[in-house]
């Protein structure tokens, strides 16, 4: 199954799955708890079968027409272990057929479709940083209609991923900006963090999509630097996905200092740079945010997502080994 759906099921569509079960089978067995196997089944990432999607049906009822047992096997199933599920008693006719397959149709056109991008949305560029550091504010500023909120509090609401389609008019061109929830946040370590990256990516950008960068983005007035799983990141960049970062510092109109971004480029962001990546300034406008996402589109050939996925899952083992290094 999971190969046929490798090849044959686009991501994103809307899957349901139809258990049929003998009713002449008297004795219950692990056979009846096939709807259970169902629902975990997540064939390739790609189709994962709500409960809602699942209809049981119990067949082979001519064979049963003299057993007084059947209804109430039925019924007893129906109460216990399939209980999550929508039953159906199929009696061997097409209308029969069809009741079934209908009424899993109008519940597949009710799930919402998970938000898919492929080649043809854009190129992706992934924001990524600590909280606060100004990633929705960039967004904001590339594209004023866009989505992204920016938050003027102390404590980081975005725990989700965000994607904001932004455009420009001229030279006409739009790019799709990927904002995963901050470093050092509340709520959510920076190792799930990278994970949940990597997840969303694998989840909802299909396997032509390629990414034109990364920017990851530093607060200049912040005063010290954590150690943060995004720094472990930065430290094991393959020079590939180097070559498509930019170290972009925000906050200048703040009072950043030079004396600052020198110290960034010798030391935490020294490897990352001497791999390929570049620095550079957000002066907080329009023009300075496309120069930024321009920079990142010229840089060929683009990225293979799935390799920067891999990079992101990683992070979470190797910082790991270099913890236990430093005890
Ligand atoms: N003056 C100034 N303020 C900025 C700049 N960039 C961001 N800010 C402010 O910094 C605060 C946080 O900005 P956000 O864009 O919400 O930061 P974020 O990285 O998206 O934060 P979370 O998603 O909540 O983790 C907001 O009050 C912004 O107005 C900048 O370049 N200059
Ligand atoms: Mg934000």
């Amino acid at each position: 199954m999971d190969s046929w759906v490798q090849e044959f099921i686009p991501k994103g569509a809307r899957v349901g799955g139809i258990f049929l079960h003998d009713i002449s089978t008297k004795r219950r067995s692990a056979r009846s708890r096939g709807p259970l196997i169902l629902e975990k089944w997540s064939g390739q990432d790609k189709v994962q079968l709500h409960p809602g999607a699942i209809r049981v049906a119990t067949t082979n009822w001519n064979a049963s027409a003299s057993d007084p047992g059947a209804d109430a096997r039925h019924t007893e199933l129906e109460n216990t272990e399939w209980k999550r599920f929508t039953v159906h008693k199929f009696k061997g006719s097409a209308t029969d057929a069809w009741r079934i397959v209908d009424d899993l149709i109008d519940t597949l056109l009710g799930l919402p479709l998970p938000p898919i991008i492929d080649k043809f949305a854009g190129d992706i560029i992934l924001l990524i940083g600590q909280t606060g550091s100004g990633r929705s504010n960039f967004a904001k500023v590339a594209d004023e209609s866009c989505t992204a909120v920016v938050n003027d509090k102390q404590t980081s609401t975005s725990m989700e991923i965000n994607y904001y389609t932004v455009s420009c008019s001229r030279p006409s061109r739009s790019v799709v900006l990927v904002e995963a929830p901050g470093f050092d946040h509340l709520e959510k370590s920076d190792a799930e963090t990278l994970a949940c990256i990597a997840k969303w990516l694998k989840t909802f950008c299909t396997r032509d999509t390629t990414l034109a960068g990364i920017i990851y983005f530093h607060d200049i007035t912040k005063d010290r630097l954590g150690a943060s799983y995004g720094q472990v990141w930065l430290d094991h960049l393959s020079p590939e996905t180097a070559r498509h970062l930019l170290l972009v510092s925000t906050k200048w109109d703040r009072g950043g200092s030079s004396t600052r971004e020198e110290e960034l480029k010798s030391g935490a962001w020294k490897s990352a740079i001497c791999r390929g990546a570049k620095v550079r300034r957000f002066e907080n406008t329009n023009e300075a945010a496309w120069r930024i996402i321009d920079d990142l589109l010229g840089v060929q050939p683009r990225l293979d997502l799935h390799k920067v996925t891999r990079g992101l899952s990683g992070v979470q083992n190797k910082g790991e080994a270099d913890a236990k290094m430093r005890h």
